[in-house]
């Protein structure tokens, strides 16, 4: 029978394959490999025990928590790994907006996070007595509230630029994140890296050529979209599925270095292995993992 560890290298040597015709992708892609076959090691070393989410930041992330715990009337409904939390997160930061964090499981679907999003997902947010969610209706919000440093430009065609292609990585981005993260089919995930690449690339085309965010030199409500899953390119695809990693000198190893370096990402990203045990469940694609994994193997938009 195929070892855990040939099957690595298989894995990344198809994601590779089909990433090859990027140049600056191989020798990187050589590293995941690396890394990729040291990981899987150390999981036959350690046998089956199963990872799960995890209910507490650390890091950057739970300094900042720990920053925004006392009582306010603007209240962020998160948990720490949550991408589209993250999102939101983020824009707070870059605001500069006072606010107080509350670390819920979504999972276990506490009133706390019902009486603000009844579909109970995170994030939510309650300013006074008004509650929503949603997240880019959230990051939509407190751009509206006209507070703080904003991440969308004031020129019309430029908001609706920017609108355009943070609906782009809603829509095309997001899903194929997921699609190839929780892709068993060792044969397939070649195909699923390329695809994600393809999207990854339209939207490249559509930045500022010189960058390095998607606008030019600031950070903007299409970087903060984009922000979380860029993040978790290196810390959960390449570990999981030998994602090559960039050498930072293309237009997209600009904006990645870019979005990775950037303080308020900083702030609100934990350290690495939250992000590997927290995503063990949807690299083995475990069932009842989360409304997003549900949508994902059957084959519906995200929730
Ligand atoms: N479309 C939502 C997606 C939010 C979402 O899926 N959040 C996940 C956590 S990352 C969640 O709350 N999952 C709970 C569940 O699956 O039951 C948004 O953009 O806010």
């Amino acid at each position: 029978m195929e070892s855990a560890l040939s099957k690595a290298h298989t894995k990344a040597r198809e994601a590779m394959s089909t990433l090859d015709n990027d140049p600056t992708s191989t020798t990187q892609a050589k590293t995941s490999l690396n890394q990729l076959a040291k990981n899987e090691t150390s999981k036959d070393q350690t046998s089956k025990e199963q990872k799960s989410y995890h209910t507490k930041a650390t890091g950057q992330a739970l300094q900042t928590v720990e920053k925004h715990s006392t009582d306010h009337d603007l209240k962020l409904y998160g948990s720490c790994f949550c991408p589209f939390v993250q999102r939101v997160w983020i824009s707070l930061e870059h605001k500069g907006l006072d606010y107080q964090y509350i670390e819920v499981d979504p999972y276990a679907k506490p009133k706390s996070l019902l009486d603000v999003n009844p579909r109970g997902l995170v994030p939510a947010l309650r300013h006074g007595d008004w509650g929503c969610y949603e997240s880019t209706v959230l990051m939509e919000y407190l751009e509206d509230l006209n507070q703080g440093e904003p991440l969308l430009p004031s020129d019309p065609k430029a908001r609706a630029h920017s609108r355009l292609w943070a609906d782009h990585i809603n829509r095309k981005i997001i899903p194929l994140f997921y699609r190839y993260l929780q892709e068993q089919d060792i044969s397939k995930q070649g195909e699923q890296a390329a695809e994600f690449k393809k999207q990854i690339d339209v939207l490249v085309d559509a930045a500022d050529p010189e960058g390095p965010f998607f606008l030019g030199n600031k950070l903007g409500f299409v970087d903060v979209q984009f922000a979380p899953w860029i993040v978790r390119m290196k810390k959960v695809l390449v570990p999981y599925r030998g994602w090559p990693e960039d050498d930072g000198k293309g237009r997209w190893g600009k904006w990645v270095h870019a979005v990775e370096n950037d303080e308020h990402v900083k702030r609100t990203t934990s350290d690495d292995q939250l992000y590997l045990d927290s995503y063990e469940r949807y690299a083995e694609n475990r069932p009842n993992t989360s409304e997003v994994s549900k949508a994902i193997n059957e084959g519906r938009g995200l929730p």
